[in-house]
């Protein structure tokens, strides 16, 4: 079994200004630059045959660029945070893909666990059940405004993960454009 997901890569510059965002932070793990992405499909465990049926179908899929912004932080977990993440604003494209892609992962089998579709880069991970300091706080404070200009994507990727004890590492095994 291998463990999978489909992402939007993103461009060199928006990962540096994000990079950026990421110094400071007073707690937390940081996301390591090489791991920055948009996820649209957590896929879990899935197995060759499925991997295979699934890149086929991906193969296939005709869609174009995507018009991307980053607006914001958040954090999912509210004041016991588990990650913190910057948003990312699209038109109803990516929502459209994303739930073009999530069908196409079922019709090949794979367990897509429920979720609403939150579009967002996580930047930094948190110890479960732990708080936060002041100093997390003003952290969050001071970057209040951070925003990026929009920039468009020209592709998706299948990856894949594998979890070591220092954070996984993710790796491509395909991409597909975003061409029209
Ligand atoms: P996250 O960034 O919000 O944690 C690879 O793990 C990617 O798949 C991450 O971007 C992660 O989202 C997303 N993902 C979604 N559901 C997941 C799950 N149950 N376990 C691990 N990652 C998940």
């Amino acid at each position: 079994m291998t463990r999978a997901f489909l992402a939007i890569p993103l461009p060199d510059d928006v990962i540096d200004a994000l990079t950026r965002v990421q110094q400071g932070l007073p707690e937390g793990r940081a996301v390591a630059h090489d791991n920055l992405h948009l996820t649209l499909v957590f896929l879990g465990d899935v197995g060759a045959e499925a991997l295979e049926d699934l890149h086929d179908t991906l193969s296939a899929v005709r869609a174009g660029p995507i018009t991307l912004r980053i607006d914001g932080l958040d954090l999912f977990g509210g004041e016991r945070p588990r990650s913190l993440w910057a948003r990312v604003v699209a038109g109803p494209e990516l929502g459209a893909l994303q739930t073009r892609l999530e069908s196409t992962a079922r019709r090949a089998k794979i367990d897509v666990p429920r979720r609403r579709f939150v579009p967002h880069v996580t930047l930094a991970r948190f110890r479960p059940g732990g708080g936060v300091s002041d100093g997390f706080h003003r952290y969050l404070v001071d970057r209040a405004g951070f925003a990026l200009p929009a920039f468009d994507v020209h592709r998706f990727s299948l990856y894949t993960s594998t979890l070591y004890e220092d954070g996984p590492v993710y790796d491509v095994l395909a991409e597909y454009p975003l061409t029209g």
